[in-house]
């Protein structure tokens, strides 16, 4: 906190004034931090004056509030911002993030009673916001959109959870939700967390495999899907996806009593689906029986609201579980202060809920600010790549959220389709999921907000729950591609590889000292994982599997995962996942996966595959491999690049080199290093040979 006081102080004397970047110059994709140092862009004046944290020093104040007295500090907002049918015990919270001193243990309002969904819903109608827009809801097809009071979408919540709770779902039970974005995502989300029950979202790009390893690790005893979904010129038969999950799973001993279908006429006639009677049921068919109120049920702060599977460096997702109350607590403020959110904001983030992204910035920070969120169902390119601008305008969208996979692509067809629309709705821009590279930040800055809106970069994951290093607008000149400065309460630290944290101007390993109220608390049915992979290599932090640099005036340079996760286009993948699917293939024996430089996905799929002894290699059998990595895990998964391996560089105890994997795969053969300990260094020229094969 000394360096970081050090460095905003010599800041608050850097000349004012708004503003285009000095420097346009072209850029390419990885260029190095060090020319971008003395890039700075200065948040206009006006735009500061109003803004929530106006300056550096205001933000040093509350920074510096929040370490020191933690529990005040947090205790404050929660106290003052949300409803509690009882307060907390206490202590406000209690935390061991060191793995030396026993279990690892996170808590926070431990005792408070509440409810989420309560204060999404009835506390904003309380304060006069019954008729405001809760939700726009812009369809895949142009024309096609529909909207939501919060009083409606509070009495569509309370029917399902209604109806939820008539087929017998109680508190702390398991709901798998696999829908699309359609309004009723949001309203299953809610009405799970009115009664009780811990809501499990499923991506809906996931192939029935994934869903049935995720329905046999959570059990749910009921699912929420469509029949089908429209996305760009596509329709997806969702149901046929269940289907196929539910019959497995129940071979599998995990029966599903029902099956609550949404008939989304606009993709799929009703006639025309495939129905297991007993067990399916229409949505329309029920829920609007009931009635358009229902009693709370309340929580305690540390009652589990969600599951979430996200992947890590072995084959088996983990279920990332949090609880409501520092959630609550965590989503609402991060979102407040990152994207300076004031009432009269419309907010759309392109994320799905399927992701954290969809669950913390879609439905629950902005709804529990009493925002106006925009859904959108379909493709950001379709019909042409100027959708998103239309809908900003139709919508007058100020605050946009998405991913820099998504601004790459629009980057590559022209500033055209964004400059015929007016965007002059926009006020702030934001972008997460991977790190944006400095030249795709300039073209969102200057084309897409017309060099007046600033960009919040947003560093954090499933596992932190919201923001954890982030830009707050107008409080501070950004870096094109620097996160910035960590959000209130967050005390991020760089260690080397020892575990010792580095001062300064440094690289390394990304960890976080304490605790925040967002966190997760355990993997599900897993809490041995949750301290192995996240407290045990760096004894005494919360390791983030990401690395990270630290420039001399202490803006934080994220780069990238340092584990076996692949980011793909802002989607985390587990090289073991993939390589799971792809050995289960009858004719593939053998599989190593690296990720590598995709100019619009950030990082793209590289598989190396050694196939059974005498089965030739073909066009045939790649295609086939692909088809079965789309199937296991999902369609965003299928590898960009099969590589035919006869061999695979190994040690001598059998290890796989995937360093050198890497090399081969990014064609950055004269930095393979040392290949001498491996087992046939043979392999390697093996492999170059067959690189282009
Ligand atoms: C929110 C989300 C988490 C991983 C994370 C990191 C990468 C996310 C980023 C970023 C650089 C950003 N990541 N936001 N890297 N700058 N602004 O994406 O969660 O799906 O769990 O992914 O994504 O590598 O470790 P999740």
């Amino acid at each position: 906190a000394a360096n970081l006081l050090r460095h905003v102080d010599s800041m608050t004397t850097l000349p004012s004034g708004a503003g285009k970047i000095s420097r346009l110059n072209a850029v390419i994709l990885g260029e190095s931090l060090a020319s971008e140092e003395d890039d700075l862009v200065i948040p206009c004046p006006d735009f500061s004056s109003k803004a929530h944290v106006p300056s550096p020093d205001k933000y040093l104040e509350m920074y510096q509030r929040s370490i020191e007295d933690p529990a005040g500090f947090w205790s404050d907002i929660a106290a003052t911002q949300f409803y509690w049918k009882q307060k907390w015990g206490k202590s406000v919270y209690s935390e061991n993030l060191d793995i030396r001193k026993g279990r690892i243990n996170i808590e926070w309002f431990k005792g408070g009673i509440t409810n989420i969904s309560y204060n999404c819903l009835d506390a904003n109608i309380a304060a006069g916001n019954g008729e405001k827009i809760a939700i726009y809801w812009e369809g895949n097809d142009l024309g096609v959109d529909a909207s939501l009071t919060y009083n409606q979408l509070l009495h569509r919540v309370c029917q399902l959870a209604n109806y939820l709770k008539d087929i017998g779902i109680r508190k702390g039970d398991a709901v798998l939700i696999y829908l699309p974005m359609l309004m009723e995502l949001p309203i299953a989300m809610l009405a799970c967390a009115r009664i009780g029950a811990v809501h499990s979202v499923v991506f809906a790009g996931f192939s029935s495999e994934a869903l049935v390893q995720r329905i046999m690790d959570c059990k749910p005893k009921v699912v929420i899907t469509c029949n089908a979904v429209r996305r760009g010129p596509k329709t997806i038969n969702l149901k046929d996806i269940v289907d196929t999950a539910l019959a497995e799973s129940s071979r599998n001993g995990s029966l599903v009593d029902v099956c609550l279908t949404y008939a989304n006429d606009s993709a799929l006639k009703k006639e025309s689906t495939k129905w297991v009677e007993g067990r399916d049921i229409w949505w329309q068919d029920v829920v609007p029986k009931y009635p358009t109120t229902c009693d709370v049920e309340w929580v305690d702060a540390e009652d589990p609201l969600f599951l979430l599977y996200t992947s890590g460096s072995t084959g088996k997702p983990k279920g990332v579980l949090h609880t409501t109350g520092g959630y609550m607590v965590y989503t609402a403020t991060t979102f407040k202060y990152a994207f300076d959110y004031k009432p009269s904001d419309i907010y759309w983030c392109t994320a799905d809920c399927g992701w954290i992204t969809g669950h913390s910035y879609v439905t629950y920070g902005p709804l529990l600010n009493g925002a106006t969120v925009v859904v959108f169902e379909g493709a950001p390119n379709y019909p042409d790549s100027g959708r998103c601008w239309d809908i900003v305008d139709k919508y007058k969208v100020s605050i946009f959220y998405t991913a820099p996979t998504l601004v790459r692509s629009l980057m590559r067809e022209g500033d055209e389709h964004v400059t015929r629309y007016s965007r002059k709705s926009l006020r702030v821009l934001g972008s997460v999921g991977e790190p944006i590279n400095p030249s795709a930040w300039r073209w969102f800055f200057n084309v897409v907000g017309d060099s007046r809106c600033p960009i919040s970069d947003t560093w954090w994951q499933t596992e932190t729950g919201g923001f954890m290093i982030t830009p707050l607008p107008g409080a501070w000149p950004q870096k094109p591609g620097s996160a910035t400065f960590p959000f209130f309460g967050v005390q991020p630290v760089i260690v080397d590889e020892k575990g010792v944290e580095i001062e300064g101007e440094c690289s390394g390993y990304l960890c976080v000292k304490n605790s925040w109220p967002g966190a997760f608390r355990t993997l599900y049915g897993d809490h041995e994982r949750y301290e192995t992979t996240y407290f045990s290599a760096f004894p005494g932090y919360y390791f983030s599997g990401d690395g990270c640099s630290r420039d001399k005036d202490g803006y934080h340079w994220l780069t990238g995962r340092v584990d076996d996760v692949i980011n793909v286009s802002g989607h985390r993948i587990g090289t073991a996942e993939v390589e799971s699917a792809l050995v289960s293939h009858p004719q593939c024996s053998e599989a190593a996966v690296v990720g590598v430089e995709h100019e619009v996905k950030g990082q793209g799929i590289y598989a190396f595959v050694t196939l059974v002894e005498g089965v030739p290699y073909s066009e045939d059998l790649r295609k086939s491999l692909i088809l079965t990595v789309r199937k296991q895990i999902g369609a965003f998964a299928a590898p960009d690049r099969i590589h035919w391996a006869p061999g695979l560089p190994k040690t001598r105890s059998g290890k796989i080199m995937r360093r050198i994997l890497r090399k081969i795969a990014s064609r950055q053969l004269d930095e393979l290093g040392d290949i001498s300990t491996l087992a046939d260094p043979g392999v390697v020229d093996q492999l170059i040979e067959l690189a282009d094969c």
